[in-house]
């Protein structure tokens, strides 16, 4: 009898079309490959010599306003400029390149050097939303921009250059590669069945229960049923909203509360500042795209312990990625993690 818990299997992600292999037989595999040292230097609520705490300055001659909540600034490395003119590349049919513009901010959360969504109240992250929205509304009704990618590399493991909170924006002129697969599975379940994909998905997970994290009026964590990384998350808005900028008030705090549970849940797994990316999926510009439903991504990379990260190498390079833990499994531990965070204790 083919057991979810026991055989090797294969899921599907109806958001990507991609499969995941999923070995739950192998958990009890020891481990003699690398251990990542863990960054244990305490942080200081103010550092002279960080580029993003208020007053200090950055690249060249510029200098941070003594900020007291989030500010936001032109990214002075950015990715995508926006004066890129327009060409394109084409040979033989295979070769093919196309001009690229558009804008990268960067958008600190606090003031505070040492705090972490994990750390601050649910009032102050829910600024941090707020300025999601707001950065949103403008940026994707700006000519020349196609889609508005909000996303936060959490730890030095994540190749996070700086522990002061903070996230990027980078809002090319077309619309990048993972919202794409999204767009097109969920406007095909859309036109088939006249709801979101994800509205269903919310209430088939709020059924059976055995992968939520965090639950509140507005919003849902859970590892999904086809999770690659070992304690990935997806935080999906409860109403069918296709932006941040259609949450309701009440809407945007639930959001910000469910974030904190989420983060505080990791950072208490293995009792360190769990590292990870997050970032938001919403609609592309140039439309209402009914079909979109907002949620949130969190990708971390830890896999056992505090020091040993899963690698995506070998059969996952080149074939499918893989699991050991369930992400039954993998959600259990999470809401055991949850609640009061370690360092309050
Ligand atoms: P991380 O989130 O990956 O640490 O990146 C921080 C961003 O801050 C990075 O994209 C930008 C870098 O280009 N930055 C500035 O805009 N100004 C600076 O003075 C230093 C870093
Ligand atoms: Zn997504």
């Amino acid at each position: 009898m083919f057991d979810l818990t026991e055989h090797p299997h294969r899921r599907y992600n109806p958001l990507t079309g991609e499969w995941v292999l999923v070995s739950p037989h192998r958990t009890k595999r020891p481990w003699q490959g690398q251990v990542e040292r863990v960054s244990a230097q305490k942080t200081q609520p103010y550092d002279a010599k960080c580029y993003l705490c208020p007053g200090n300055s950055r690249a060249g001659k510029l200098q941070n306003p003594k900020y007291e909540s989030t500010f936001v600034f032109d990214n002075d490395f950015a990715a995508l400029l926006p004066d890129t003119p327009p060409g394109s590349f084409e040979a033989g049919g295979l070769l093919r390149a196309e001009s690229q513009s558009g804008v990268c901010k960067v958008v600190c959360f606090s003031p505070r050097h040492d705090l972490t969504i994990a750390e601050m109240e649910v009032a102050d992250i829910r600024k941090v939303v707020d300025t999601w929205a707001e950065q949103f509304s403008e940026l994707i009704v700006r000519p020349g921009i196609g889609y508005v990618q909000i996303f936060e590399n959490r730890g030095e493991m994540m190749g996070c250059s700086n522990p002061h909170p903070h996230c990027q924006i980078w809002a090319p002129s077309t619309i990048p590669n993972e919202p794409a697969k999204e767009h097109a599975t969920q406007e095909a379940f859309f036109k088939a069945h006249g709801k979101t994909l994800l509205s269903d998905y919310v209430e088939l997970e709020l059924d059976l229960g055995e992968r939520i994290v965090a639950l509140n009026d507005a919003f849902l964590a859970v590892v999904p049923f086809w999770a690659v990384w070992p304690f990935e998350v997806m935080v999906i808005a409860r109403r069918p909203v296709t932006g941040i900028d259609q949450l309701t008030g009440a809407e945007r705090s639930a959001f910000a509360d469910v974030m904190r549970r989420v983060t505080t849940g990791y950072d208490n797994l293995f009792e360190i500042s769990f590292p990870y990316t997050m970032g938001l999926h919403q609609r592309p510009a140039g439309g209402e795209h009914p079909f979109w439903h907002f949620h949130a991504h969190y990708y971390p990379p830890l896999l056992r312990s505090a020091t040993v990260k899963k690698f995506m190498v070998g059969y996952e390079m080149l074939a499918t990625p893989q699991r050991d833990i369930t992400p039954e499994a993998a959600a259990e531990r999470l809401r055991d993690a949850g609640g009061v965070h370690y360092r309050n204790r």
